[in-house]
C-alpha cells in the first residue's frame, strides 16, 4: 500500500467501483434480469454517474469501448478472469498485462487472489507481478480477495474475512475488496485487519434497494471504504436510481431512509427503519 495510489479511483478517499467483468465471470445470465446492460455502452453510460468512482472490466471490453469515454470515466482494468465454465479448483488466468492497461489508459488495476485454493502460490506469484509493475505506472492495486477452494467450504465467517482483508495489506494491495462477513462487528474486525489499506464491500446477488443500502450503510458505519458493486446496480430496471442512493450513503454519510427518499423508493420493511 502506498498512500494515494489509490487516488484516482476514489472521492473523498472513498470508492464506488462499478464491476462488470460478469460477462466473463458468470457469462450471459447475469445480464438476463436487464438485457439492456449485454451491451458494455449502456454500462459505460452508468459509469459516467458522479457516484461511480471507476469501472472494472476486462481486456476486450476496455480495448473496444473505453476509447469512447475516457474523458468521463475512469479506468480499472480487472487483469485476470476466469469463466464461469471452469469447473477446476478456482484459478484465474492472467489476461492482460498492466502495460496493456496503461495504454488502454488504465487508472488502477484489479487482480483476483483465490486465497486457500490449491493455486494460491501461482496466483500470489502473478499478483506480485502485476502489483510491482503497476508501481512502476503509478497506478493504483485492487485485490479482489476471495478466499475459496477444496479445503475452504465456507469462505464468508468473519475469521476468513478478515483474513482475506489482511492478505491485500500483506501482499500491497492498496485497496481490498472482500465479501461483506454479515454483520458490522465482523466487517469491523477486517477493516481493522487491513489497517492503513483500504476495504471496500463486494456487492453480492441483487437484493432490494432497503437491503441493499442497508447493508452498504452497515459496512460504510463499520469503516468500510466504500463498494465494488455489478449485480446490485446494472440488473435492477433503473441503476441510475441506485447510484443515486449508493451516492448517498457512501459519499454523504445518508441514513438509509434518507438515501431511498433520494431514490423516491418505498421502503420493504418500514419498521427497520425507525
Ligand atoms: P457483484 O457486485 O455482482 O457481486 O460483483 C462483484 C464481483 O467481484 C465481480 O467483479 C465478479 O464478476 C463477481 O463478483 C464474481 O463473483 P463470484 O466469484 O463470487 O461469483
Amino acid at each position: 500500500m502506498i498512500p494515494h495510489a489509490d487516488e484516482a479511483i476514489t472521492r473523498d478517499e472513498k470508492s464506488l467501483i462499478l464491476a462488470y467483468d460478469h460477462g466473463l465471470e458468470h457469462g450471459p445470465v447475469d445480464f438476463e434480469p436487464n438485457p439492456d446492460t449485454a451491451d458494455p455502452d449502456r454500462v459505460f453510460e452508468l459509469g459516467t454517474h458522479d457516484a461511480v468512482t471507476a469501472i472494472a472490466v476486462q481486456k476486450g471490453i476496455a480495448e473496444g469501448y473505453y476509447p469512447s469515454y475516457e474523458d468521463d470515466v475512469t479506468l480499472l482494468a480487472k487483469l485476470n478472469g476466469t469463466s464461469n465454465l471452469w469447473m477446476g479448483e478456482p484459478n484465474s488466468a492472467v489476461n492482460w498485462t498492466v502495460e496493456n492497461a496503461v495504454e488502454v489508459g488504465a487508472d488502477a488495476i484489479g487482480f483476483t487472489v483465490y486465497g486457500g485454493s490449491n493455486h494460491e502460490i501461482e496466483m500470489v506469484e502473478e499478483f506480485r507481478q502485476a502489483q510491482e509493475a503497476a508501481r512502476e505506472h503509478d497506478l493504483g492495486v485492487v485485490m479482489w480477495s476471495y478466499p475459496r477452494g477444496q479445503g475452504l467450504k465456507n469462505a464468508t465467517t468473519p475469521d476468513t474475512i478478515a483474513y482475506s482483508a489482511r492478505l491485500g495489506l500483506e501482499l500491497g494491495a492498496d485497496i481490498t475488496k472482500v465479501k461483506y462477513p454479515g454483520s458490522p462487528e465482523a466487517m469491523n474486525h477486517a477493516v481493522t485487519m487491513a489497517a492503513d489499506s483500504k476495504v471496500v464491500m463486494s456487492g453480492g446477488s441483487k437484493t432490494d434497494d432497503q437491503d441493499f443500502l442497508s447493508t452498504v450503510r452497515s459496512a460504510m458505519d463499520a469503516g468500510a471504504d466504500g463498494l465494488a458493486v455489478g449485480r446490485n446496480v446494472f440488473q435492477r430496471d433503473n441503476p441510475e436510481q441506485i447510484l443515486d442512493g449508493l451516492e448517498a450513503v457512501i459519499f454523504e454519510e445518508a441514513s438509509v431512509k434518507e438515501a431511498l427518499d433520494v431514490m423516491g423508493s418505498e421502503p420493504t420493511n418500514p419498521a427497520a427503519l425507525e
